[in-house]
């Protein structure tokens, strides 16, 4: 009996101590690199600890401020200062450039970056653990990079349209989950949303649709009868990109070209082979209304568009769409005909082909570098375009053989507007596919390729289409908790841990709901 109890003791004293154990695991969300917690011991983080700023890191101490704010709830959290103890933040250049070094001990905690984004990772790391475990920091060492350059989210704000605020707020939810990019889908055929100075009507007329489909547009078609419209004004996007590099957020405009382009040509149809007068679109999918390509009218046009766009943005990298461009109307254009023949293009994909090749000149001879989806392989593509592969790995697979930079994206498992569970239940009504957050986690951007072409992935992105997804709310759902899964795969795609992610998701849940973010329950419910 003595030795009973006395067996029972040692087991409950050591179903005691294993949570305790494991406790002190991080639980973080991308899995950092390299982590030694010591056994015990915690550095308390609260209102009052001071952040002290060297190397001028004001922008990384001020935002980590600001979400400390919303944390403690006090007006004005953790004073900043330039020497003294509290969180320290500083520079080292022998660190990898997004990468950083967070020692946590006694006297403080020390941040150390290759540059400001590297410090503003670590915070971001420490405001984690700060608002999921009661701002105690476990003493440790904790060293971290991400894998890829361009970790990237897109954003349709054309099939439906979203507010500066719900923009600020979505970049918000990337950059917290260390993400680099946002791709800002801009124009397409139901929706001009950028103010050009030198075509007014593109907002004026093509910013405004007569009404949008309800359901999938099968028969019987249903559309709502509201005109529906927004767009934004230069000064809201300077402001727009100023907020994102502010959080180490560059934004890849894109600009889309020759096809997914009827709500320009409503707006001045002298960009059509046949001058049409057409609609902004009330349908969702494919057009055959696209830019003339024969017509020298067009590419000034474009050049003049893409002008005031590189002013806005100063990202190296410009996105031009290059993809689903219908040739019917190019195979009755005298215009296109004539521009064939005088370059001697053998049919209309080399058309297109020429049409993108000509904007990336522009583009390079301005300072910058294009992208576009992967369709602009199927016309010859240049040696030095970068590549977005939206259709499968294969094209992503044959430009990085060959040499090109691309960006994977594969719609399974990136399209985020696809349902999230197999069953749908409970899901509302979305455009069709399925990608769980397994799907998510368990993609491989590098699968299938030599070491060479290895090398030219630059990064992977999320697609989030509007088309079933009328507000911030109902994006914010489709978004997470599935980019908590992307952005594993994108900053630490070496490191996954398959074993560890449901118990650092169920804490990355705490830190959703402090956040005040909308998410879905399904991974949590263990529905796939
Ligand atoms: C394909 S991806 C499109 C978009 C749609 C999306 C819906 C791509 C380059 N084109 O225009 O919104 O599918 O999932």
């Amino acid at each position: 009996m003595k030795n009973l109890s006395r067996i029972a003791l040692v087991a409950l004293s050591l179903i005691v101590m294993l949570p305790a154990l494991s406790a002190r695991e991080l639980h973080v969300v991308p899995q950092p690199a390299y982590t030694d917690i010591a056994a015990e011991g915690d550095y308390t983080v609260t209102p009052k600890t001071r952040i002290v700023v060297v190397d001028n890191l004001w922008n990384p101490a001020e935002r980590f401020t600001e979400d400390m704010q919303r944390h403690f709830g006090t007006e004005k959290p953790m004073p900043t200062a330039k020497n003294g103890k509290g969180i320290k933040i500083r520079l080292d250049s022998c660190i990898p450039a997004e990468g950083y070094e967070m020692t946590i001990s006694e006297d403080e905690i020390l941040i150390i970056g290759g540059t400001e984004a590297g410090v503003y990772y670590g915070l971001q790391t420490l405001r984690q653990i700060i608002v999921t475990n009661d701002g105690k920091v476990p003493y440790g060492f904790i060293a971290d990079e991400p894998t890829f350059s361009y970790r990237g989210a897109h954003l349709d704000v054309v099939r439906h349209f979203f507010s500066v605020d719900d923009v600020k707020r979505y970049i918000d939810i990337l950059a917290s989950h260390k993400l680099n990019r946002l791709h800002w889908h801009l124009t397409d055929d139901q929706g001009w949303r950028i103010e050009i100075k030198a075509y007014p009507e593109l907002t004026e007329k093509g910013s405004m649709r007569k009404e949008t489909l309800i359901g999938h547009g099968l028969e019987p078609k249903w559309w709502d009868g509201e005109p529906y419209g927004g767009y934004y004004t230069q000064e809201e996007i300077r402001d727009i990109v100023d907020y994102a590099a502010k959080r180490y957020v560059t934004i890849v405009p894109e600009i889309e070209m020759p096809g997914h382009s009827q709500a320009a040509l409503h707006a001045l149809p002298w960009l059509g082979c046949q001058e049409q007068e057409v609609d902004v679109w009330t349908m969702w999918g494919v057009t055959p209304e696209v830019l003339c390509a024969g017509k020298e009218t067009t590419y000034e046009y474009l050049e003049n568009v893409l002008k005031e766009v590189l002013e806005l943005f100063p990202s190296e990298l410009i996105h031009i769409g290059g993809d689903e461009c219908p040739k019917d109307r190019w195979k009755v254009c005298e215009h296109c005909q004539a521009k064939m023949k005088a370059e001697g293009l053998d049919n209309e994909e080399q058309l297109q082909g020429y049409l993108v090749a000509r904007i990336e000149k522009f583009l390079i001879a301005n300072g910058r570098r294009m992208i576009g989806w992967d369709e602009i392989l199927d016309g010859g593509v240049t040696e030095t375009a970068t590549v977005m592969s939206w259709r499968g790995i294969e094209g992503g697979i044959y430009a990085a053989e060959r040499g090109n930079d691309v960006v994977m994206t594969p719609m399974n498992p990136c399209y985020f507007d696809f349902y999230q569970t197999k069953s749908r239940e409970g899901e509302g009504l979305h455009i069709g596919g399925h990608n769980s957050f397994e799907k998510v986690y368990a993609m491989d951007p590098l699968a299938g390729m030599s070491d060479d072409a290895k090398k030219h992935i630059i990064g992977v992105q999320c697609n989030m289409w509007s088309e079933y997804l009328p507000t911030m709310a109902r994006v914010e759902k489709m978004l997470l908790p599935r980019l908590a899964a992307m952005s594993e795969v994108q900053w630490a795609t070496d490191r996954r841990n398959p074993a560890t992610i449901r118990t650092r998701m169920e804490t990355l849940r705490k830190f959703y709901d402090a956040c005040g973010w909308n998410y879905t329950p399904y991974y949590f419910e263990g529905r796939e």
